[in-house]
């Protein structure tokens, strides 16, 4: 194997081209987009991912790196392009199901460059089945038999792992699970991986593998939205879920993940559903999570609201809008979510994040500088614990309007932020009810305010 086409330069696809690249193999990088392939040849990309631009750079000077806007003859061919989640024109109370069109058409455009002995790999996450079904009947239209026997094709699942932000890294060291549609596929696309990856490599069949992945994503989902839960109860009861969970995870055999505004990213919040769709009626718990975390940013909506209740028209400072901390990806991100329906409720918002771009559609809502978008405003909101927010303190907080800072994600932990009058509201923290400004703990306060329903004491804008 010398010759590999790598179709898709996305998050995936440029940086496992850079990396067989730099490996030995004459890699062919195809995308059907003309900028995304100029990009790569001005050395211009889309994400900030630590370590890409260097990869990428040192692949295109040894001169075994190329773009092509279709596939090329090649030994190999890798398969890692865009598997959205369709929630397009369908009956309403039907699942949101998987778009497999961009890897239907990757892989028909290989068919015509196909040659007996050549190995096809799906990177792309997909519904269980999709390998063994729908790609084996695209490539047997090459006249090929789809086999590891002699001289068919062959064809393997090898699920991408790497977490963004860390995806060089990832991809040497992380462990690899490749699913061939027989042994023959399995094996040589282990040889493939060999190349770079220092993980251990772990064979099976094409489905289990698109299982695994789909398991291991909806897992994360899963256990997100317990955290999410919990976090809304804990403002029902009057209690700190921030402190909470760090005792809960002081049990051996326990691990609580991180309340927050909602899940996104391309993976987590969209395979559960590549999973449901197989067996809707088999997976309500899956289902739910889906909803749980889905409804998060609407519960950050109603903190805010209830914040500046009675301000006339409020201006919100939402602080960080990428879906994770320190990545610049704004795909799924709640965030969006947080800032559409603010608007919808006749908020002023402005938005502004230390890497990430505009929200689409809403550039002239984007500030420069932190400075800028809390200047004036009634209420920040952070939705992202990048670390220069993590950072914050009161005082670059002064020229707001009023200072009351929803907080989602724990991110203001020092102890200027946890002193009365601080402004900050932290999402699944009822503590604040529970205790008066001297910091001691009233039971009988507690009490009569859960008795009312309350959420926080009735003490004007901000928790103490
Ligand atoms: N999140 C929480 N609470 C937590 C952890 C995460 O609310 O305790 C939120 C994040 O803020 C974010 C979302 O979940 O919005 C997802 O973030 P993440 O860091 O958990 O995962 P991703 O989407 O960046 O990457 C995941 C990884 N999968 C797992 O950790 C199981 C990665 O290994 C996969 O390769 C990637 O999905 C993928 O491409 O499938």
């Amino acid at each position: 194997m010398r010759r590999v086409c790598v179709l898709g330069l996305g998050y995936i696809g440029l940086p496992t081209a850079a990396m067989l690249a730099v490996h030995g193999f004459q890699v062919t990088g195809v995308d059907t987009d003309e900028r995304v392939l100029e990009a790569v040849g001005a050395r211009q990309f889309h994400t900030q991912e630590p370590g890409l631009a260097e990869l990428v750079a040192r692949a295109l000077e040894s001169g075994n790196l190329q773009t092509a806007p279709r596939p090329q003859p090649a030994d190999a061919f890798v398969i890692a392009v865009p598997t959205p989640c369709a929630h397009g024109p369908q009956p309403a109370a039907a699942l949101p199901r998987a778009d497999l069109s961009y890897v239907a058409a990757a892989t028909e455009s290989i068919v015509p460059v196909l040659q007996g002995g050549n190995l096809v790999v799906l990177e792309s996450t997909v519904p269980p089945g999709t390998t063994e079904g729908l790609l084996a009947a695209i490539l047997a239209r090459s006249g090929l038999p789809v086999t590891g026997d002699g001289a068919g094709v062959m064809l393997a699942h090898c699920p991408e792992r790497v977490l963004p932000g860390r995806i060089l890294d990832e991809l040497v060291r992380n462990d690899r699970i490749i699913g061939g549609i027989d042994r023959p596929s399995a094996e040589r696309a282990r040889e493939l991986y060999a190349s770079f990856a220092r993980g251990a490599i772990l064979l099976t069949d094409a489905t289990t593998a698109e299982l695994v992945k789909l398991m291991e994503n909806t897992y994360r989902d899963v256990n997100i939205a317990l955290a999410n839960e919990f976090a809304l109860v804990a403002e029902r009861v009057g209690v700190d879920i921030w402190e909470a969970i760090e005792l809960a995870n002081r049990h051996p055999r326990v691990s609580v993940l991180k309340p927050g505004p909602g899940v996104g990213g391309h993976c987590i919040a969209v395979d559960p559903w590549f999973i449901a769709q197989v067996a809707p009626e088999a997976t309500p718990l899956i289902q739910t999570a889906r909803r749980v975390n889905d409804r998060m940013p609407g519960h950050v909506v109603g903190m805010v609201k209830e914040a500046v209740a009675g301000v006339p028209t409020p201006v919100v400072a939402c602080l960080g809008l990428a879906y994770k901390a320190n990545v610049d990806d704004l795909r799924e991100s709640p965030a969006l979510e947080v800032v559409r329906q603010l608007r919808a409720e006749g908020m002023q918002v402005r938005t502004f994040d230390p890497l990430a771009g505009p929200v689409p559609g809403l550039e002239s809502a984007h500030c420069r500088s932190l400075a800028e978008a809390v200047a004036g405003a009634d209420c920040a909101v952070i939705l992202t614990d990048h670390r220069e927010l993590e950072a914050l303190q009161p005082e670059a907080l002064a020229a707001m309007r009023h200072r009351i800072v929803v907080d989602t994600r724990n991110a203001l932990r020092g102890p200027e932020w946890q002193r009365p009058g601080s402004g900050r509201i932290a999402l699944g923290a009822g503590r604040a009810r529970a205790f008066s400004e001297s910091g001691h703990c009233h039971p009988e306060q507690v009490l009569r305010a859960l008795q009312r329903g309350e959420r926080r004491p009735a003490k004007g804008p901000g928790y103490t």
